[in-house]
């Protein structure tokens, strides 16, 4: 069997999702670290972004692509359910996570923090206070989603957990989500159970280069 490579910074939390889907399957892999838009991501994904996948003749780009493949590719426990209904709805929360949560919402505000672009490197306020009103939202939809069953769909650990942890993980550490997080508690219980699963901890990320943790204090 060739060489799985998950290619791409373990900072990245597309990249974190990918290495869950790869030990939730059982399926081994070998992490290359690199930045987007290096030589090693250019070869694969169109737009230069990160995850990108190499598994012998394959090569693929986008993390529910990636996810698709080592989800159809090997044996072990189906990370979507083949049941149209259960499937179709775990479609539907990884959709919500990745197009609204995420992109909308979670990412200018995490970026605000992290890759700020003011001329001191301070937090970019602006950017936070426009988040933080869609951010309470975001959080009470997801704390009311997981309240019945501890997961966004059915009674297991699916593809749409594993697409959310990573950036629950960023926003737990950062200082206005991180209170709004533990306001809702059906969302904090979902966080610090599934956190302790050994293949959400196992590819938990090193800080960002330049920094010595994850948490920004308020
Ligand atoms: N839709 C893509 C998103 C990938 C993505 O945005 N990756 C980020 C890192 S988390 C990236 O490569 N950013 C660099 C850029 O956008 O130029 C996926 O699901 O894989």
């Amino acid at each position: 069997m060739p060489e799985l490579q998950i290619i791409g910074a373990p900072q990245s939390n597309y990249v974190w999702v990918s290495r869950i889907a790869c030990h939730e399957k059982g399926v081994t892999y070998t992490l290359v670290p690199v930045m987007p838009h290096t030589p090693e991501v250019d070869a694969v994904h169109p737009l230069g972004k990160i995850p990108a996948l190499r598994h012998g003749n394959v090569t693929l780009a986008e993390s529910r692509a990636i996810c698709f493949y080592i989800d159809h590719a090997f044996d072990g426990p189906p990370l979507v359910s083949r049941d149209p209904a259960e499937g179709a709805r775990t479609e539907q929360w990884i959709s919500i996570v990745n197009t609204h949560f995420d992109v909308l919402v979670a990412r200018p505000y995490v970026g605000a923090y992290f890759f700020p672009g003011t001329p001191d490197g301070s937090p970019n306020r602006p950017i936070i206070e426009t988040a933080l009103p869609k951010l309470e939202g975001q959080f009470a939809m997801l704390d009311r989603a997981v309240a019945k069953t501890g997961h966004l769909v059915g009674n297991s650990f699916t593809l749409a957990d594993m697409n959310l942890l990573p950036m629950l993980f960023y926003l737990h550490h950062l200082p206005e989500s991180g209170a709004m997080v533990r306001r809702n508690a059906s969302l904090e219980a979902y966080y610090e159970r599934h956190m302790a699963r050994a293949g959400v901890k196992d590819a938990l990320p090193p800080p960002f280069p330049g920094r010595s943790s994850w948490t920004i204090e308020g």
